[in-house]
């Protein structure tokens, strides 16, 4: 493993902060971001990490159906599953709080969420919802309890988890010889173009790529056999998996047009990383810069979307509530609270919060057409929004 970029003393993201008294800030928990290149394998991974149990509590507080983009874009894969492939039952490892599992059949459906605020929401809905960590022993538990299981899905879940071979193992003992495993995760290649440093933080783990999803699955003898490259989460990539044994289901052309991108844009080789580094470097003095010109004319700035990634942007740029007022967000468990490491307050959104407000920071910059759609009043009346993606910039 080649380091290539440090990101400094980072707080746990998604762990906001009750209470800003000194006993709390105290007990915040931090640890050094570091991102690595393993030139074998090709998989790109953060260099130290945080146990899952200290991540995915019985308070998690992210909730994938806050937004209209990622419910509408479960839905069109829901329909898709249930054309192409038919299956008789599904199983969802990090099912969150439900918004892919909606679209089908309680009976035909089995979840996966070891964060048990979240396994209530999806039990609620009749969903059978296992709360464990996906691993052999939860594995060994669902096939001694149900047939066998023709489709999985996992969203923005594998990535999240240090043990891939364990990942890999777990799913080809549940799998049925004919099962496809359909995993969808950030792209490493928009990461590195959109200069997208924010991806990185204690819960990514990993950022994919094609190549690095080959190396790693042909040992359990899988092969990818179709991707699709999605708008989400700033640019993901929808991978389908197959048992290489299986020849009913053809290798799809996309796979070979995807690799050869990736290769022509170098991300095999080391030197692209160190490209990526020096573009990050610059990125920190450039926002740091907008935001001190815009304080010095004693503007107001809030946040909008008190991202997981926003937090690696704010302290890795040192940016606080010196600077930015107060985030809004939509999210139950995240308002009022305070940003991780930064403690700048979060505001449960309301539109007049953004009244006399003169600049957005775009924590959620992966929704800002969404966002741009709502905030057209605010546009309108000259409000501005400031972005680091792809460049530091205001808009
Ligand atoms: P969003 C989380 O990352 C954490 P984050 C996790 N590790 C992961 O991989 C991805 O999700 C999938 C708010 N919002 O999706 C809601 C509004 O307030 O970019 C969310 O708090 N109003 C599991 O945190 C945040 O923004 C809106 O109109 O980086 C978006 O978070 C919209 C659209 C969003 O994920």
């Amino acid at each position: 493993m080649k380091k290539f970029l440090d990101l400094g003393m980072q707080p746990l993201a998604n762990k906001y902060l009750i209470n800003k008294n000194l006993k709390n800030i105290k007990k915040e928990q931090f640890y050094h971001l570091e991102i690595g290149f393993d030139v074998k394998s090709k998989l790109v991974s953060i260099m130290n990490t945080v146990p899952s149990q200290k991540m995915f509590d019985n308070k998690y507080p992210y909730r994938s159906s806050m937004s209209l983009t990622m419910r509408n874009s479960f839905k069109e894969l829901s329909k898709y599953i249930k054309q192409k492939f038919k299956p008789n039952l599904i199983l969802e490892i990090g099912s969150n709080d439900g918004s892919l599992v909606k679209n089908f059949n309680p009976k035909k459906t089995l979840c996966v969420e070891p964060c048990k605020n979240l396994a209530i929401i999806t039990r609620k809905k009749g969903y059978k919802t296992y709360s464990e960590y996906w691993d052999m022993q939860l594995a060994n538990k669902i096939k001694s309890n149900h047939k066998e299981i023709d489709l999985i899905y996992s969203a923005n879940t594998l990535s999240h988890i240090a043990n891939l071979n364990s990942v890999f193992k777990s799913i080809c003992h549940v799998l049925s010889m004919d099962g496809v495993l359909i995993i969808e995760d950030p792209s490493l290649m928009e990461c590195l173009k959109e200069n997208a440093y924010d991806q990185f933080y204690n819960e990514h783990i990993y950022v994919f790529s094609l190549i690095a999803i080959q190396n790693l699955i042909k040992k359990y003898n899988l092969e990818v056999f179709n991707v699709e490259s999605l708008k989400t989460h700033g640019g993901s990539i929808r991978y389908f998996i197959k048992r290489k044994k299986n020849n009913k289901i053809k290798i799809n052309k996309n796979v070979e047009k995807h690799l050869k991108k990736e290769l022509k844009f170098k991300i095999d080789k080391f030197e692209t990383y160190i490209k990526f580094r020096n573009k990050v470097e610059a990125s920190k003095k450039k926002l740091t810069n907008i935001f001190s010109k815009i304080k010095k004319k004693k503007k107001k700035i809030i946040g909008y979307g008190s991202t997981a990634k926003s937090v690696t942007v704010l302290n890795y740029c040192d940016i606080n509530d010196n600077t930015i007022d107060f985030f809004i967000d939509t999210t139950p468990d995240k308002t009022n609270k305070y940003m991780p490491g930064t403690h700048i307050y979060i505001k449960k959104y309301k539109k007049s919060l953004l009244k006399n407000v003169d600049y957005i920071f775009l924590g959620a910059w992966n929704f800002k057409k969404e966002i741009f759609k709502k905030e057209k009043n605010f546009i309108q009346n000259g409000g501005k929004f400031i972005t680091h993606i792809p460049k530091p910039s205001i808009i």
